[in-house]
Protein backbone atom coordinates (compact mmCIF):
# COMPACT_ATOMS: atom_id res chain seq x y z
CA UNK A 1 0.00 0.00 0.00
CA UNK A 2 0.63 3.70 -1.27
CA UNK A 3 1.14 5.96 2.18
CA UNK A 4 -2.06 7.28 1.13
CA UNK A 5 -3.86 4.42 0.28
CA UNK A 6 -2.85 3.31 3.88
CA UNK A 7 -4.36 6.98 5.65
CA UNK A 8 -7.65 5.87 2.97
CA UNK A 9 -7.92 2.84 4.33
CA UNK A 10 -7.65 3.72 8.11
CA UNK A 11 -10.10 6.59 7.31
CA UNK A 12 -7.85 9.22 8.12
CA UNK A 13 -8.58 11.31 4.74
CA UNK A 14 -11.61 13.29 4.64
CA UNK A 15 -10.51 16.26 2.54
CA UNK A 16 -7.41 17.01 0.57
CA UNK A 17 -7.27 20.65 -0.77
CA UNK A 18 -6.30 19.04 -4.36
CA UNK A 19 -5.63 15.74 -5.99
CA UNK A 20 -2.05 16.75 -6.35
CA UNK A 21 -1.16 16.13 -2.86
CA UNK A 22 -1.68 12.30 -3.29
CA UNK A 23 1.42 12.11 -5.64
CA UNK A 24 3.33 14.38 -3.81
CA UNK A 25 2.59 12.30 -0.39
CA UNK A 26 3.71 9.31 -2.04
CA UNK A 27 6.94 10.26 -3.67
CA UNK A 28 8.22 13.38 -2.36
CA UNK A 29 9.59 14.46 1.03
CA UNK A 30 6.83 17.22 2.56
CA UNK A 31 7.41 19.61 5.37
CA UNK A 32 4.25 19.53 6.94
CA UNK A 33 2.67 21.22 10.63
CA UNK A 34 -0.48 20.05 12.63
CA UNK A 35 -1.19 22.50 15.56
CA UNK A 36 -2.95 23.04 18.59
CA UNK A 37 -3.76 25.51 20.97
CA UNK A 38 -2.85 26.12 24.53
CA UNK A 39 -6.46 26.25 26.38
CA UNK A 40 -5.50 23.40 28.77
CA UNK A 41 -2.38 22.69 30.43
CA UNK A 42 -2.78 19.23 28.59
CA UNK A 43 -3.68 17.64 25.43
CA UNK A 44 -6.37 15.21 25.41
CA UNK A 45 -6.95 11.80 23.85
CA UNK A 46 -9.11 13.38 21.20
CA UNK A 47 -5.75 15.72 19.93
CA UNK A 48 -3.33 12.26 20.51
CA UNK A 49 -5.83 11.09 17.94
CA UNK A 50 -5.27 13.73 15.73
CA UNK A 51 -1.66 13.99 15.95
CA UNK A 52 -0.58 10.76 15.85
CA UNK A 53 -0.72 11.71 12.06
CA UNK A 54 2.70 13.71 12.35
CA UNK A 55 3.93 10.01 13.35
CA UNK A 56 2.38 8.01 10.54
CA UNK A 57 3.87 10.96 7.62
CA UNK A 58 7.41 11.31 9.79
CA UNK A 59 8.06 7.47 8.81
CA UNK A 60 6.58 7.92 5.40
CA UNK A 61 9.88 10.47 5.22
CA UNK A 62 8.03 13.41 5.32
CA UNK A 63 9.11 16.13 8.30
CA UNK A 64 6.70 17.51 10.74
CA UNK A 65 6.51 20.40 12.69
CA UNK A 66 4.33 20.89 15.81
CA UNK A 67 2.92 24.04 16.49
CA UNK A 68 1.53 25.16 20.00
CA UNK A 69 -0.22 28.45 19.38
CA UNK A 70 0.94 30.58 21.59
CA UNK A 71 -0.56 33.74 20.20
CA UNK A 72 -3.78 31.86 18.69
CA UNK A 73 -4.54 30.65 22.27
CA UNK A 74 -4.98 34.67 23.18
CA UNK A 75 -7.68 35.01 20.91
CA UNK A 76 -9.71 31.92 20.53
CA UNK A 77 -10.97 29.31 17.59
CA UNK A 78 -14.74 30.02 17.22
CA UNK A 79 -16.70 27.36 18.07
CA UNK A 80 -19.90 26.41 16.43
CA UNK A 81 -21.78 27.61 19.30
CA UNK A 82 -20.67 30.70 21.36
CA UNK A 83 -17.74 33.00 22.02
CA UNK A 84 -14.79 31.40 24.09
CA UNK A 85 -14.36 32.79 27.58
CA UNK A 86 -11.02 35.20 27.35
CA UNK A 87 -8.10 33.02 29.15
CA UNK A 88 -5.37 35.05 30.93
CA UNK A 89 -2.13 35.46 29.67
CA UNK A 90 -0.72 34.10 32.40
CA UNK A 91 -2.60 31.24 32.05
CA UNK A 92 -1.82 31.07 28.15
CA UNK A 93 1.89 30.49 28.80
CA UNK A 94 1.48 28.12 31.83
CA UNK A 95 -1.02 25.86 29.52
CA UNK A 96 1.72 26.56 26.23
CA UNK A 97 4.91 25.41 28.55
CA UNK A 98 2.56 21.99 29.75
CA UNK A 99 1.92 21.50 25.76
CA UNK A 100 5.24 22.02 24.44
CA UNK A 101 6.66 19.81 26.87
CA UNK A 102 4.10 16.90 26.55
CA UNK A 103 4.45 17.49 22.76
CA UNK A 104 7.94 16.91 22.69
CA UNK A 105 7.98 14.14 24.87
CA UNK A 106 4.89 12.32 23.14
CA UNK A 107 5.74 12.34 19.51
CA UNK A 108 9.23 13.65 19.47
CA UNK A 109 8.95 16.29 17.15
CA UNK A 110 9.89 19.78 17.18
CA UNK A 111 7.49 22.23 18.93
CA UNK A 112 7.07 25.85 17.63
CA UNK A 113 5.25 28.76 18.75
CA UNK A 114 3.11 31.21 16.78
CA UNK A 115 3.68 34.40 19.49
CA UNK A 116 7.41 34.52 18.20
CA UNK A 117 6.36 35.69 14.81
CA UNK A 118 2.93 37.52 15.69
CA UNK A 119 4.08 39.52 18.57
CA UNK A 120 5.53 42.14 16.86
CA UNK A 121 3.00 42.94 14.16
CA UNK A 122 1.78 46.15 14.35
CA UNK A 123 -2.15 47.12 13.58
CA UNK A 124 -1.66 48.94 10.91
CA UNK A 125 0.25 46.18 8.92
CA UNK A 126 -1.63 43.37 9.92
CA UNK A 127 -4.41 45.42 8.34
CA UNK A 128 -2.47 46.14 4.94
CA UNK A 129 -0.76 43.07 4.84
CA UNK A 130 -3.11 40.34 5.85
CA UNK A 131 -6.55 42.15 5.80
CA UNK A 132 -6.64 43.52 2.96
CA UNK A 133 -6.20 39.68 1.36
CA UNK A 134 -9.67 38.61 3.46
CA UNK A 135 -12.77 39.20 1.70
CA UNK A 136 -15.31 39.83 3.95
CA UNK A 137 -17.98 37.90 2.16
CA UNK A 138 -15.23 34.91 1.93
CA UNK A 139 -15.11 34.60 6.06
CA UNK A 140 -18.62 35.21 6.54
CA UNK A 141 -19.00 32.02 4.47
CA UNK A 142 -16.75 29.64 6.89
CA UNK A 143 -18.39 26.98 8.31
CA UNK A 144 -17.14 28.46 11.66
CA UNK A 145 -18.62 31.60 11.16
CA UNK A 146 -21.66 31.09 9.44
CA UNK A 147 -23.13 29.29 12.47
CA UNK A 148 -22.37 31.91 15.03
CA UNK A 149 -23.88 34.30 12.61
CA UNK A 150 -27.30 34.14 14.83
CA UNK A 151 -25.38 34.28 18.26
CA UNK A 152 -22.79 36.70 17.51
CA UNK A 153 -19.26 36.65 17.07
CA UNK A 154 -16.67 38.95 18.23
CA UNK A 155 -14.45 40.75 16.16
CA UNK A 156 -11.43 38.94 17.90
CA UNK A 157 -12.74 35.35 17.36
CA UNK A 158 -13.81 36.59 13.68
CA UNK A 159 -9.87 36.98 12.82
CA UNK A 160 -8.66 34.02 14.33
CA UNK A 161 -8.45 32.48 10.77
CA UNK A 162 -6.51 35.62 9.76
CA UNK A 163 -3.80 34.16 12.87
CA UNK A 164 -3.80 30.97 11.15
CA UNK A 165 -3.51 31.40 7.80
CA UNK A 166 -0.29 33.83 8.72
CA UNK A 167 1.11 30.98 10.56
CA UNK A 168 0.68 28.68 7.37
CA UNK A 169 2.25 31.31 5.37
CA UNK A 170 4.98 32.36 7.97
CA UNK A 171 6.12 28.76 8.08
CA UNK A 172 6.05 28.56 4.25
CA UNK A 173 8.59 31.17 3.30
CA UNK A 174 10.93 30.09 6.71
CA UNK A 175 10.66 26.76 6.85
CA UNK A 176 8.85 25.28 3.56
CA UNK A 177 6.13 23.76 5.04
CA UNK A 178 3.68 22.88 2.24
CA UNK A 179 0.83 20.87 4.29
CA UNK A 180 -1.07 21.54 7.28
CA UNK A 181 -3.10 18.92 9.19
CA UNK A 182 -5.85 18.75 10.81
CA UNK A 183 -9.27 17.61 12.45
CA UNK A 184 -12.00 18.41 10.19
CA UNK A 185 -13.24 21.55 11.97
CA UNK A 186 -10.21 23.26 11.09
CA UNK A 187 -11.06 23.11 6.96
CA UNK A 188 -12.04 26.41 7.16
CA UNK A 189 -8.78 27.90 9.37
CA UNK A 190 -6.53 25.68 6.53
CA UNK A 191 -7.68 27.00 2.83
CA UNK A 192 -7.54 30.08 4.21
CA UNK A 193 -3.94 29.71 4.44
CA UNK A 194 -3.94 28.19 1.30
CA UNK A 195 -5.42 30.92 -0.13
CA UNK A 196 -3.41 33.55 1.48
CA UNK A 197 -0.41 32.01 0.05
CA UNK A 198 -1.38 31.81 -3.33
CA UNK A 199 -2.77 35.47 -3.34
CA UNK A 200 0.39 37.15 -2.07
CA UNK A 201 3.05 35.19 -2.77
CA UNK A 202 1.24 32.98 -6.07
CA UNK A 203 2.73 29.66 -4.40
CA UNK A 204 0.62 26.18 -4.12
CA UNK A 205 0.53 25.19 -0.42
CA UNK A 206 -1.85 21.90 0.64
CA UNK A 207 -4.22 20.94 2.83
CA UNK A 208 -5.42 17.63 4.30
CA UNK A 209 -8.20 17.21 7.32
CA UNK A 210 -8.75 13.86 8.69
CA UNK A 211 -12.88 13.16 10.65
CA UNK A 212 -12.89 13.63 14.49
CA UNK A 213 -12.99 9.96 15.59
CA UNK A 214 -16.12 10.07 17.48
CA UNK A 215 -18.31 6.66 18.78
CA UNK A 216 -21.71 5.20 17.13
CA UNK A 217 -23.53 8.09 18.68
CA UNK A 218 -21.45 11.12 17.26
CA UNK A 219 -19.86 11.43 20.57
CA UNK A 220 -16.15 13.29 20.70
CA UNK A 221 -13.78 9.92 21.60
CA UNK A 222 -12.32 10.37 24.61
CA UNK A 223 -15.54 11.95 26.66
CA UNK A 224 -16.43 10.50 29.71
CA UNK A 225 -19.18 11.61 31.41
CA UNK A 226 -18.29 15.07 30.43
CA UNK A 227 -14.45 14.62 31.19
CA UNK A 228 -12.19 14.66 28.77
CA UNK A 229 -9.33 11.85 28.89
CA UNK A 230 -5.99 13.64 29.40
CA UNK A 231 -2.46 12.83 27.90
CA UNK A 232 -1.27 13.65 30.92
CA UNK A 233 -1.36 10.63 33.48
CA UNK A 234 -1.23 12.59 36.81
CA UNK A 235 -4.51 14.29 35.45
CA UNK A 236 -5.88 10.29 33.62
CA UNK A 237 -3.85 7.37 35.14
CA UNK A 238 -2.69 4.99 32.38
CA UNK A 239 -5.40 2.49 34.19
CA UNK A 240 -8.46 4.71 33.92
CA UNK A 241 -7.33 5.12 30.19
CA UNK A 242 -7.16 0.95 30.05
CA UNK A 243 -10.51 0.90 31.48
CA UNK A 244 -11.81 3.09 29.02
CA UNK A 245 -10.31 1.48 26.08
CA UNK A 246 -11.04 -1.99 26.97
CA UNK A 247 -14.96 -1.23 27.82
CA UNK A 248 -15.13 0.68 24.01
CA UNK A 249 -18.24 -0.01 22.49
CA UNK A 250 -17.43 -3.49 20.01
CA UNK A 251 -18.78 -1.51 16.71
CA UNK A 252 -16.36 0.66 16.82
CA UNK A 253 -13.15 -1.02 18.21
CA UNK A 254 -11.83 -2.14 14.13
CA UNK A 255 -12.29 1.60 13.18
CA UNK A 256 -10.06 2.55 16.33
CA UNK A 257 -7.63 0.19 15.92
CA UNK A 258 -6.90 1.80 12.55
CA UNK A 259 -7.23 5.04 13.63
CA UNK A 260 -5.19 5.11 16.57
CA UNK A 261 -2.76 2.22 16.47
CA UNK A 262 0.39 1.73 13.72
CA UNK A 263 -0.81 -1.80 13.88
CA UNK A 264 -0.78 -3.04 10.07
CA UNK A 265 -3.95 -4.29 7.60
CA UNK A 266 -2.67 -7.88 8.26
CA UNK A 267 -2.47 -7.37 11.94
CA UNK A 268 -5.51 -5.62 12.19
CA UNK A 269 -7.57 -8.27 10.14
CA UNK A 270 -6.39 -11.02 12.37
CA UNK A 271 -7.59 -9.23 15.56
CA UNK A 272 -10.96 -7.73 13.81
CA UNK A 273 -11.60 -12.21 12.84
CA UNK A 274 -10.38 -13.37 16.93
CA UNK A 275 -12.75 -10.32 17.85
CA UNK A 276 -15.71 -11.49 15.62
CA UNK A 277 -14.98 -14.88 17.21
CA UNK A 278 -15.01 -14.52 20.91
CA UNK A 279 -16.07 -11.37 21.24
CA UNK A 280 -15.78 -11.13 25.16
CA UNK A 281 -12.65 -12.41 25.40
CA UNK A 282 -11.52 -8.55 24.22
CA UNK A 283 -8.49 -9.21 22.29
CA UNK A 284 -9.42 -6.31 19.84
CA UNK A 285 -9.91 -4.29 22.75
CA UNK A 286 -6.97 -5.73 24.57
CA UNK A 287 -4.69 -4.80 21.67
CA UNK A 288 -5.64 -1.27 21.14
CA UNK A 289 -5.13 -0.44 25.33
CA UNK A 290 -1.50 -2.09 24.58
CA UNK A 291 -0.67 0.04 21.69
CA UNK A 292 -1.80 3.41 22.72
CA UNK A 293 -0.59 2.77 26.35
CA UNK A 294 2.69 2.04 25.25
CA UNK A 295 2.78 4.85 22.89
CA UNK A 296 1.86 7.56 25.49
CA UNK A 297 3.37 6.27 28.59
CA UNK A 298 5.33 3.49 28.00
CA UNK A 299 5.71 -0.21 28.41
CA UNK A 300 5.81 0.05 32.48
CA UNK A 301 3.32 1.98 32.35
CA UNK A 302 0.95 -0.61 30.54
CA UNK A 303 2.28 -3.13 32.53
CA UNK A 304 1.15 -1.17 35.55
CA UNK A 305 -2.47 -0.51 33.87
CA UNK A 306 -3.29 -4.20 33.52
CA UNK A 307 -1.89 -5.40 36.28
CA UNK A 308 -4.65 -3.27 38.58
CA UNK A 309 -6.96 -4.10 36.00
CA UNK A 310 -6.60 -7.73 36.66
CA UNK A 311 -5.85 -7.15 40.39
CA UNK A 312 -9.24 -5.84 40.41
CA UNK A 313 -11.08 -8.29 38.37
CA UNK A 314 -9.87 -11.19 39.99
CA UNK A 315 -10.17 -9.85 43.54
CA UNK A 316 -6.64 -10.25 44.61
CA UNK A 317 -5.68 -6.27 45.95
CA UNK A 318 -3.15 -7.89 47.56
CA UNK A 319 -1.03 -8.10 44.72
CA UNK A 320 -1.03 -4.23 44.99
CA UNK A 321 1.26 -1.50 46.39
CA UNK A 322 0.13 0.72 48.09
CA UNK A 323 0.09 3.59 45.40
CA UNK A 324 -1.50 0.98 42.85
CA UNK A 325 -4.27 0.60 45.33
CA UNK A 326 -4.73 4.29 45.00
CA UNK A 327 -4.64 4.49 41.35
CA UNK A 328 -7.59 1.44 41.24
CA UNK A 329 -9.84 2.97 43.67
CA UNK A 330 -9.48 7.02 42.81
CA UNK A 331 -13.03 6.91 42.56
CA UNK A 332 -13.90 5.20 45.69
CA UNK A 333 -14.61 6.47 49.08
CA UNK A 334 -11.71 7.10 51.54
CA UNK A 335 -11.23 7.74 55.07
CA UNK A 336 -8.59 7.68 57.66
CA UNK A 337 -8.98 4.96 60.73
CA UNK A 338 -6.91 4.52 63.94
CA UNK A 339 -5.01 1.34 64.49
CA UNK A 340 -6.98 -1.43 66.90
CA UNK A 341 -10.05 0.04 66.20
CA UNK A 342 -13.59 -2.40 66.03
CA UNK A 343 -14.55 -3.05 62.28
CA UNK A 344 -17.74 -3.20 63.48
CA UNK A 345 -17.44 0.41 64.07
CA UNK A 346 -15.76 1.16 61.52
CA UNK A 347 -17.80 0.11 59.06
CA UNK A 348 -20.89 2.12 61.40
CA UNK A 349 -19.04 5.43 61.47
CA UNK A 350 -18.22 5.42 57.52
CA UNK A 351 -21.90 4.26 56.76
CA UNK A 352 -20.71 1.53 54.88
CA UNK A 353 -23.73 -0.35 57.60
CA UNK A 354 -26.66 2.11 58.28
CA UNK A 355 -26.87 -0.29 61.96
CA UNK A 356 -25.12 -2.52 64.19
CA UNK A 357 -27.94 -5.06 63.02
CA UNK A 358 -26.88 -4.62 59.40
CA UNK A 359 -23.43 -5.03 60.22
CA UNK A 360 -23.65 -8.03 61.72
CA UNK A 361 -25.98 -9.72 59.14
CA UNK A 362 -23.58 -8.16 56.00
CA UNK A 363 -20.83 -10.22 57.83
CA UNK A 364 -22.70 -12.98 58.93
CA UNK A 365 -23.55 -14.04 55.24
CA UNK A 366 -19.72 -13.33 54.31
CA UNK A 367 -20.63 -10.09 52.20
CA UNK A 368 -17.85 -7.81 53.76
CA UNK A 369 -14.25 -8.05 52.79
CA UNK A 370 -10.77 -7.10 53.64
CA UNK A 371 -8.27 -7.26 50.96
CA UNK A 372 -9.94 -9.14 49.34
CA UNK A 373 -10.53 -12.11 52.43
CA UNK A 374 -14.07 -12.15 53.56
CA UNK A 375 -14.51 -11.36 57.47
CA UNK A 376 -17.56 -13.03 59.44
CA UNK A 377 -15.90 -12.10 62.62
CA UNK A 378 -17.99 -9.06 64.25
CA UNK A 379 -15.30 -8.46 66.90
CA UNK A 380 -12.56 -8.30 64.38
CA UNK A 381 -9.73 -5.14 65.59
CA UNK A 382 -8.24 -4.00 62.46
CA UNK A 383 -4.39 -3.47 63.03
CA UNK A 384 -1.98 -2.29 61.03
CA UNK A 385 -0.55 -6.07 59.81
CA UNK A 386 -3.58 -6.80 57.70
CA UNK A 387 -3.38 -3.54 55.57
CA UNK A 388 -1.60 -3.49 52.10
CA UNK A 389 1.98 -1.46 53.17
CA UNK A 390 0.75 -1.49 56.73
CA UNK A 391 -1.50 1.16 56.02
CA UNK A 392 -4.21 0.47 53.26
CA UNK A 393 -7.36 -1.31 53.57
CA UNK A 394 -9.68 -1.87 50.72
CA UNK A 395 -12.98 -3.04 51.75
CA UNK A 396 -15.63 -4.21 49.91
CA UNK A 397 -19.35 -4.74 50.84
CA UNK A 398 -21.59 -6.97 48.66
CA UNK A 399 -20.19 -6.67 44.86
CA UNK A 400 -20.69 -3.30 43.87
CA UNK A 401 -19.82 -1.08 47.21
CA UNK A 402 -16.19 -0.34 48.20
CA UNK A 403 -14.43 1.91 50.56
CA UNK A 404 -10.55 3.03 50.93
CA UNK A 405 -9.29 3.05 54.89
CA UNK A 406 -6.20 4.24 55.52
CA UNK A 407 -4.54 3.66 58.91
CA UNK A 408 -3.20 6.34 60.84
O1 LIG B 1 -1.44 27.79 12.83
C1 LIG B 1 -2.30 27.20 13.69
C2 LIG B 1 -2.71 27.89 14.82
C3 LIG B 1 -3.60 27.28 15.71
C4 LIG B 1 -4.07 26.00 15.46
C5 LIG B 1 -3.65 25.33 14.32
C6 LIG B 1 -2.75 25.93 13.43
C7 LIG B 1 -5.04 25.37 16.42
C8 LIG B 1 -6.43 25.14 15.79
N1 LIG B 1 -7.05 26.36 15.37
C9 LIG B 1 -7.35 24.46 16.81
O2 LIG B 1 -8.17 25.09 17.43
N2 LIG B 1 -7.18 23.14 16.99
C10 LIG B 1 -7.95 22.37 17.98
C11 LIG B 1 -7.29 22.47 19.36
O3 LIG B 1 -6.25 23.08 19.49
O4 LIG B 1 -7.87 21.89 20.29
C12 LIG B 1 -7.96 20.87 17.55
C13 LIG B 1 -8.81 20.68 16.32
C14 LIG B 1 -8.76 19.23 15.86
C15 LIG B 1 -7.32 18.76 15.65
C16 LIG B 1 -6.51 19.07 16.93
O5 LIG B 1 -6.62 20.45 17.33
O6 LIG B 1 -10.14 21.04 16.65
O7 LIG B 1 -9.45 19.09 14.65
O8 LIG B 1 -6.77 19.42 14.55
C17 LIG B 1 -5.04 18.75 16.77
Amino acid sequence: MTLYEDLKWRGLVQDISDDKLIDKLNNESLTFYIGTDPTADSMHIGHYSSFLISKRLARAGHKPILLVGGATGLIGDPKPTAERPMISKEEVEHNFNGLKKQAEDIFGFEVVNNYDWTKDINIIDFLRDYGKYFNINYMLAKDKVKSRLESGITYAEFSYMILQALDFMHLYKTRGVTLQVAGSDQWGNITSGIELVRKKLGKEVYGMVMPLVTDSNGIKFGKTEGNALWLDKNKTSSYELYQYLINLEDSMIIDYLKKLTFLSKEEIEVLEKKHNENPHLRQAHKALAKEVITDLHGKEEYEKAVKISEALFSGNVKSLSRQEILIGFKDVPSFNIKENTKLIDVLMENNICQSKREAREFLSAGSISINDEKVYDENKIITKDVAIDGEILVIRRGKKKNYIAIIK
